[in-house]
């Protein structure tokens, strides 16, 4: 069995951060996690890529292109879309070995997630090349940090939930820029109680006085069937990504039959204790 996650959430969600972080984090005990680029359009990422979609397409050819002539965002999709009809050079990158773990940071183009069916195809394809996939929302909560917002927030992670039908885990990214009565807010939401949402949600805007029953009903339906929950993630609390691997590990059975790659480290003292290859993230 192969592992992988789908790192995907909406611009600037923090992907690429949370790659780099999973993958210091694994180094640190000694393990090996791989990460591929699948946004045409990066610019910037301070991890060593296994492969890179801008080898094969960057966003600027299909913008630059006479015939095509697409904006930014339809230029993206069409990449994308460029990506799953070569999917071959994307199976050369990944090779054929057993066990191994890949994060896919991918672009941070929502409608990809949320109705497209471009990436669920670039998912099928994974699992047909043998891959445990889980999919990881990233948002960051600074855009959560209200009654309304936080309900919204919810919608998009559950639209993603039902268009891509994968395993999921969603994540409140950059839980560090939080001041302490936003955290405590947070905390009110992460364990939901919609009566609580609505009451944040009385007073204000000229929607909330009209579609009151609806947004209502929607918070009762997310309650009651618990559709939707976040893990709230901050980066500079090592306990909290090890937590977060261990429950993605659990979703993916990493660990559950495989023999964990791990670095070929030399070995500083003799009589050192061996490595248990099944304590995934010593924490
Ligand atoms: N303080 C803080 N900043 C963060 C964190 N994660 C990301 N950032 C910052 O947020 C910005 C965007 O982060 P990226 O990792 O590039 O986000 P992304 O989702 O990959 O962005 P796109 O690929 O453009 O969609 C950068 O300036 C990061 O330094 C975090 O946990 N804490
Ligand atoms: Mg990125």
């Amino acid at each position: 069995m192969r592992y992988a996650q789908l790192v995907i959430g909406p611009a600037g969600s923090g992907k690429s951060t949370y790659c780099s972080a999973v993958v210091q984090h694994a180094a640190d005990a000694n393990k090996v996690i791989e990460v591929v680029n699948l946004d045409p359009a990066a610019e910037y990422f301070d991890y060593e890529p296994l492969a890179d979609v801008r080898d094969l397409i960057h966003l600027d050819d299909a913008m630059e292109d006479d015939d095509l002539k697409f904006g930014p965002n339809g230029g993206l999709v069409f990449c994308v879309e460029y990506l799953v009809e070569n999917a071959d050079w994307l199976k050369e990158r990944l090779g054929d070995d057993d066990d191994d773990y890949i994060l896919f940071d991918c672009p941070g183009q929502i409608e990809l997630y949320t109705h497209m069916t471009t990436v669920k195809r670039l998912v099928e394809l994974l699992q047909n090349w043998n891959f445990n996939v889980c999919a990881v929302f990233l948002v960051d909560v600074q855009f959560m940090v209200d009654g309304a917002k936080f309900l919204s927030g919810t919608m998009a992670a559950l639209s993603v939930m039902v268009n891509l039908e994968l395993p999921h885990v969603n994540v409140l990214t950059k839980m560090d820029l939080l001041s302490k009565s936003s955290r405590k807010q947070i905390d009110n939401y992460l364990d939901p109680d919609p009566h609580y949402l609505m009451g944040e949600m009385e007073s204000g805007s000229r929607w909330n006085e009209k579609y009151r029953k609806l947004t209502e009903s929607l918070g009762r339906l997310i309650d009651d069937y618990s559709l939707v929950r976040f893990y709230p993630l901050n980066l500079k609390d090592p306990d909290s990504l090890g937590d977060l691997m261990l429950t993605v590990a659990n979703i993916i059975q990493y660990g559950e039959d495989a023999d964990v790659k791990t670095k070929d480290f030399e070995e500083a003292d003799d009589e050192a204790e061996p490595k248990d290859d099944f304590n995934l993230w010593n924490c």
